[in-house]
């Protein structure tokens, strides 16, 4: 009876720890594609740039951010669950997966066919939370134009439901746990200088004035409405 008892006990913990690692599904990050050709953005950014920032800059992130989760339990994790505890982890995963993930946005949210201004409840959203579409502008091309070294410029949503601009150093972003203000990016804007030196060299004001006609509205209206 007693090793009947035991025999039951043995089997129920198996059965639990196979539940469990039921449960724990490895996360698949795979490299977002660039959605146009390296020379689509000439208007603002030339072949060269892109093709090194995407297939150098953005691979050597993806593949180090891999490295750096590898055989940890971060490999179970969502991006934005990493982002919510960064603090807890090594500059390799701050470093890595903030590259890898600012750059998947980075791509989608340029376009061929991009500037212009968005539409809709972006549109409305943007007029209530900055007064006016070139207000909001003004603060975007400044948070990207005042960051000093490197780093990006973001429009995010906070958890108050309201749209704020900042700007962040090296490869973090607003979803990390230890930013000011925490929220949702829904645009972004690379302020590295391998974002626009082959072109632009020190002048990263005329980079920022050219990326604004190859803002891909229609996916930042997308991004907003998934997220508000
Ligand atoms: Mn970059």
């Amino acid at each position: 009876m007693k090793n009947l008892l035991m025999m039951f006990f043995i089997l129920g913990a198996v059965f639990t720890m196979q539940a469990q690692m039921v449960g724990k599904t490895k996360i698949k990050h795979e490299m977002a594609p660039l959605p146009y050709a390296y020379d689509a953005l000439e208007k603002a950014i030339d072949k060269e740039t892109m093709e090194i920032h995407y297939d150098k800059h953005y691979r050597g992130y993806y593949t180090n951010f891999l490295k750096a989760i590898g055989d940890t339990d971060l490999e179970y994790l969502t991006m934005e669950q990493i982002f919510a505890d960064i603090t807890k982890y090594p500059d390799a995963v701050r470093n890595n997966a903030g590259g890898y993930f600012n750059h998947a946005m980075y791509w989608t949210i340029m376009s061929p066919n991009g500037g212009g201004t968005p539409t809709g409840e972006l549109a409305t959203a943007i007029d209530r939370d900055f007064g006016s579409f070139e207000e909001f502008k003004k603060q975007f091309s400044n948070a990207g134009a005042t960051r000093f070294g490197s780093g990006w410029a973001w429009l995010s949503l906070s958890k108050d439901g309201k749209l704020f601009v900042s700007s962040s150093a090296n490869q973090n972003n607003p979803m990390m746990n230890d930013t000011d203000v925490q929220g949702i990016p829904i645009l972004c804007m690379d302020v590295w200088e391998h974002a626009y030196y082959l072109r632009y060299q020190n002048k990263r004001g005329s980079y920022i004035d050219n990326f604004w006609t190859v803002v891909n509205w229609d996916e930042v209206v997308r991004r907003f409405a998934a997220v508000k």
